[in-house]
């Protein structure tokens, strides 16, 4: 009690004087630590200022070449289920290449140049070693090479369900990332399972998808019979906008072939419709069809390589499915 009472009268002075000192002193120390990046700090490459930062080691600016080889790691796509169109297909088959080889019990070869009847004046060997065709990353790999083989110039792929898988109508698509550049020639179709004993148009030709690389832009879709082979098919084709090309991304591929009608579609819209009235001749597409995937190099329709054609060129596909009511 009676120091409180000693206190009284010097306390308020006592705390003022503390509290201004203590603010002062204070102000100061901010004022010092704010200023010290300005003292400190000379520019690096001077003595005082020593080193300047290396690169990190692995930036080295120069662009690294694109890998060849590399594939394009297999993304989250869409579960097999629902489907545009009409929404009753249920999944009947499909191959998704996410195991460590292509399933031999899907897929078998065309080999060859196509002494057989089927070359269009093309330039590759179709072959079935792995440089042509393998599964990768959850995906198939075409890969189309300039390499001499048995007397042609180039190599590459032809897979096909023939003898293995056929269906007759569905829904048969596949997520695929094209080759580009001039002469190069992909192509996801089918034909009719009695090709050898009926024979070629007659047997029915049903392209899902194909693209030539001097039209980067562009999907074509068609059907081949009799009175309406070759150059004379009939179906529609589908251009992305604003300069886009095919390969640049992934795109599903589709076509839904039912009794009396086929529509073809990419990335589910549709862009052409055919019925039995739209072809000049006997509609083929009542019976079993076998799928066929392949790059092509040159042709009557794509035309050839040229000095700005890259190879190799690639074909990834992430799946085929095939889709029935
Ligand atoms: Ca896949």
């Amino acid at each position: 009690m009676k120091s409180h009472a000693s206190l009284s009268w010097a306390t308020p002075y006592r705390l003022l004087l503390t509290t201004g000192t203590m603010l002062i002193f204070g102000l100061g120390l901010v004022l010092l630590l704010n200023s010290r990046p300005i003292l400190a700090a000379p520019p690096c490459g001077t003595p005082k200022g020593g080193p300047c930062p290396t690169a990190t080691p692995g930036s080295d600016p120069t662009p690294t070449p694109e890998q060849p080889t590399a594939t394009p790691v297999s993304t989250a796509t869409p579960a097999p289920t629902a489907t545009p169109g009409s929404g009753s297909y249920v999944l009947v088959w499909s191959d998704e290449f996410n195991g460590t080889g292509i399933d031999l019990g899907n897929w078998t070869f065309d080999i060859g140049w196509g002494q057989n009847g089927w070359g269009n004046a093309e330039l590759q060997y179709y072959t079935d070693r792995p440089q042509n065709a393998r599964v990768e990353n959850g995906m198939l790999v075409i890969e189309a090479r300039k390499e001499r083989f048995r007397a042609q110039e180039y190599t590459s792929a032809r897979l096909k369900t023939q003898g293995l898988r056929d269906w007759t109508y569905g829904r048969f698509e596949a997520r695929i990332k094209v080759p580009y550049g001039q002469g190069i020639w992909p192509a996801f179709w089918t034909l009719g399972n009695n090709i050898e004993t009926v024979g070629w148009p007659q047997s029915g030709e049903l392209d899902i998808m194909e693209h030539i690389g001097r039209e980067p832009s562009t999907v074509y879709g068609t059907v081949h019979g009799p009175g309406y082979s070759g150059a004379e098919g009939v179906g529609g084709s589908y251009t992305l906008s604003g300069g886009q090309q095919l390969t640049d991304a992934f795109h599903i591929f589709a076509v839904e072939w039912e009794p009396t009608e086929i529509n073809w579609y990419i990335d589910n819209t549709l862009y052409a419709t055919v019925t039995p009235d739209d072809v000049p001749g006997e509609w083929v597409f009542d019976h079993p069809f076998f799928i066929i995937m392949n790059v092509a190099v040159g042709g009557y329709w794509p035309g050839y390589p040229d000095e700005t054609t890259v190879f190799p060129q690639f074909m990834y596909v992430d799946y085929v499915r095939v889709y029935q009511k």
